[in-house]
């Protein structure tokens, strides 16, 4: 039984599949680039926007988080970028005439592609308890309704404030303030979904829970070791780091259960050679099993450890704590545990150690390949036992490099979007705006869901994003939503969130990175965090997209004043008219950002300290980097069963979905597919292009169906599978997460695949 497209909705998913790529970029990504923006921006603006992408005076490009090099291109974005900024600059609209037409239960059968694709956001829109229609409303009505179902509440921790990683650092300092005012640390935000395995391990091991790595590093590192992350799709621009980094002798070692394209070969279309021939990227490519990461690093570590005169004995003395305990541990790893848990052979270890030993500066890049397991936090703090067992902390050349994927989330959390904020930035806010901020913590993603489910939270605000189709088990999380007295989205384009909805609803629409931002004192720019701690301003140059938007820093003030009280003793109405008032505020807060006005005036912006990168310095509870000796996990499969990633395609990002191609991996015009290996399929007596409906089998006995996929016979490691994210949400159990850091174990989803019904 192919699933069939949602009534109405013109989307067909018909997959049809060709030979993978061993390439990625080049001219095909120059041609993609084009024409995806003509069809969303036209010819003009389409040249007028994707020329100050990232350009010093520009915008920061809403697609990633990775830094911009400081000799910038005339065109410093890629095939991606230019695909996030065409949906943002589109010419189509979503205008009251389109919800008069179109009521939720409509919508709420529409494709997330079909909905993404119908434009961009016109004017705020409400939906009364039981209508099925949203009306257009003033903005004055609509924070009025806000604040009706806030004071209703019996207490301030009923409400869920979540973001998503777009938002700016003003409007997330404002948004953080104003909850935090109301008295609740109810801040979930994406990073509970993405990164928080590696902010967890770093923030116990190293004292920080950022990347110590600045690119200059990258390009000076002997080896980079890039282990779950696909860059070629989803940070293309790394792929011109990772060419510069091997122009000056690096190697590079992938660590995949699937060979991504970008990885293998760059054809680096701002080159005539790049565009010619390209350049190899990977050294040594090591295909994993999913999940067999902590076990791999725990072996190398025993075999450096072996290794005479290999350990930085030096530096473990003087900067580190816990190196006995770590290594006892590490002496009993098993070559053929390690063989089992990673499906690699024994010369490809042994490969990888002699680049290791060969190697004086070390960076390991990761993403969520690495975060999305039960056992995440322990992987991530073995590869922190790797590199502080050569003294590849602190110094150039070498660090740890959780590649961030929204183009804030970083900077989001520096400003203190956070369910479990540290006391010293509580203390600061305390003594800046003469208030007791709540101290309990507040909910995660996981932990809202639930408080939804359970009926204990009944308002839901988001900055952004797609809660209900980020978010893990789908039908737990749409029947959580749909519980709620109120949902309120702030957001730039429709998607399912607006359709599953709480009693009443609204959306509340935003200007988005490229646009013109005017407020009473003149036009603002905001500002951004990047993956490497990086801080610069982002301007945006287009006119809005409708009149009627309000940008995020004033949906939250006027907010912020409606609810609390214009005698509210924070200046929210200055906060309004001139965002530097805010950056004062911010700097007298947030360390690191001392002088902050005048420091992101100068050109490329400046970098927030890193006490292990600038002075080995390791704020820890023991003052020193910390080895850590967990106990080896790796999953285990029942026979006949699966272990399912849930990834990105090349047109998609995150939720909203760009086209039905995954180019690279050589999947077209539809998105319902499972990689499945060869071998796997023989043995499950499973063809190519048959059709199957994926189970997720939990410990709960819950049975959890995605129905009607084409297996797609790919080389991805044996034992494993892959199938695309948000489709793939409804096998993801709410309670399946990393231990530590609660993130939705995603990325390790035990499945069977039965042949659909009618197949
Ligand atoms: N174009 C585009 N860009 C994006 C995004 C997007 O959707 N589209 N999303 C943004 C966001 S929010 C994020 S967080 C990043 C995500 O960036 P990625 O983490 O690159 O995204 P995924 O597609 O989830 O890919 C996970 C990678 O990890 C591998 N992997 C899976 N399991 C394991 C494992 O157990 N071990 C190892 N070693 N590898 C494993 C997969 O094969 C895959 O290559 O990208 C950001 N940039
Ligand atoms: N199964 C599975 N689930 C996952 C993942 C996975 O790999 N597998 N990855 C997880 C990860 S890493 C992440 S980060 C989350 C992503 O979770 P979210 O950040 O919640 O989701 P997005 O799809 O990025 O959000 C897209 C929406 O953001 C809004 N938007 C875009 N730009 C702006 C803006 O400038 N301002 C405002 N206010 N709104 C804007 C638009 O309305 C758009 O529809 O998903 C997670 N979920
Ligand atoms: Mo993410």
């Amino acid at each position: 039984m192919a699933t069939k497209p949602p009534q109405g909705d013109p989307v067909q998913d018909a997959p049809t599949v060709a030979e993978r790529k061993r390439a990625a970029a080049g001219l095909p990504a120059i041609g993609h680039t084009l024409r995806m923006a003509h069809q969303q921006m036209g010819v003009k603006r389409t040249a007028l926007t994707l020329l100050s992408v990232n350009q010093k005076d520009g915008f920061d490009c809403p697609g990633c988080a990775w830094p911009e090099p400081e000799r910038r291109h005339k065109a410093e974005f890629c095939e991606n970028g230019a695909k996030a900024v065409a949906e943002e600059a589109t010419l189509r609209r979503v205008t009251p005439e389109f919800f008069a037409a179109h009521p939720v239960s409509d919508l709420a059968r529409r494709s997330g592609y079909w909905l993404g694709q119908q434009g961009r956001l016109t004017h705020p829109m409400y939906l009364p308890e039981g209508a099925d229609h949203y009306e257009p409303v003033s903005w004055e009505r609509a924070f009025d309704i806000v604040a009706e179902e806030l004071t209703a509440l019996s207490s301030p921790d009923e409400a869920v404030f979540y973001t998503s990683g777009r938002t700016s650092n003003e409007a997330a300092f404002l948004y953080q303030l104003f909850a935090r005012k109301l008295g609740t640390n109810n801040l979930p935000d994406c990073s509970n979904m993405c990164h928080e395995s590696s902010g967890s391990a770093l923030t116990e091991t190293i004292g920080v829970g950022k990347g110590s790595v600045l690119l200059e590093d990258l390009y000076r590192a002997d080896l980079i070791v890039v282990a779950g992350q696909n860059p070629g799709t989803n940070h293309p621009r790394m792929l011109s780091a990772l060419e510069k980094a091997k122009a000056n002798g690096a190697r590079v070692v992938s660590v995949n259960p699937l060979p991504e394209a970008g990885l293998e070969r760059f054809k680096n279309p701002q080159t005539p050679k790049g565009l010619a021939t390209g350049t190899t990227l990977t050294d040594l490519f090591l295909q994993i099993r999913i999940g067999g990461d902590q076990a791999l690093f725990r072996l190398l570590n025993k075999l450096i450890l072996d290794t005479p005169g290999a350990v930085d004995e030096e530096f473990v003395r003087e900067h580190t704590h816990g190196f006995e305990e770590f290594a006892e541990a590490a002496r009993t790893a098993d070559w053929d545990e390690t063989l089992t848990a990673t499906g690699l052979a024994r010369e490809d270890v042994e490969r990888f150690l002699r680049m290791v030993l060969n190697s004086e500066r070390i960076v390991v890049c990761w993403a969520m390949g690495l975060t999305q397991h039960k056992h995440s936090v322990p992987v991530i703090r073995e590869v922190v036992n790797f590199l502080l067992l050569r003294g590849n902390i602190g110094r150039p050349g070498a660090g740890v490099c959780p590649v961030r994927g929204h183009s804030n989330v970083q900077g989001d959390r520096t400003m203190g979007i956070f369910e479990r904020p540290a006391p010293a930035f509580l203390d600061a806010l305390e003594k800046e705006f003469g208030f007791a901020p709540p101290r309990r913590h507040g909910y995660d993603v996981v932990r809202a869901i639930r408080a939804l489910r359970d009926g204990e939270a009944k308002v839901f605000f988001a900055m952004g994003g797609n809660f209900v189709s980020a978010s893990p088990d789908t039908e737990v999380t749409e029947a959580a939503m749909r519980r709620a007295r109120l949902t309120v989205h702030v957001s730039t384009k429709l998607n399912r969130s607006h359709a599953v909805t709480g009693a009443r609803a609204l959306i509340l629409p935003t200007l988005g990175r490229t646009e013109r931002d005017l407020q009473a004192s003149g036009e603002q720019f905001v500002t951004v965090e990047d993956s490497m701690g990086m801080v610069h301003a982002s301007r945006g140059r287009l006119e809005p997209a409708s009149p009627h938007l309000l940008s995020e820093p004033a949906i939250v003030c006027r907010l912020a004043r409606r609810v609390l009280g214009a005698q509210d003793d924070v200046p929210w109405e200055e906060f309004e008219k001139d965002y530097a008032t805010v950056r004062d505020r911010i700097a007298r807060v947030v360390p690191g950002f001392e002088d902050f006005n005048a420091r992101v005036a100068r050109p490329g912006g400046f970098a927030l300290p890193h006490a292990p990168r600038d002075e080995r310095r390791f704020p820890t509870a023991t003052g020193k980097a910390n080895f850590t000796a967990a106990p080896v996990e790796y999953p285990r499969l029942p026979e006949g069963r699966l272990l399912l990633q849930t990834l990105r395609s090349h047109d998609q990002y995150n939720t909203t979905i760009y086209g039905l191609d995954d180019r690279y991996r050589g999947i077209r015009n539809g998105r319902r597919v499972v990689l499945v290996n060869p071998g796997d399929a023989q043995e499950l007596k499973l063809a190519d292009g048959s059709y199957v409906d994926l189970v997720s089998e939990w410990k709960d006995g819950v049975e959890r169906r995605a129905p009607g996929f084409r297996v797609v016979h790919y080389p991805t490691a044996r034992g494993c599978a892959a199938a695309y994210y948000p489709e793939t949400n409804v096998l993801v159990p709410l309670d399946a997460t990393a231990d530590v850091s609660n993130t939705p174990a995603s990325k390790s989803v035990v499945v069977r695949l039965e042949q659909s019904a009618t197949d």
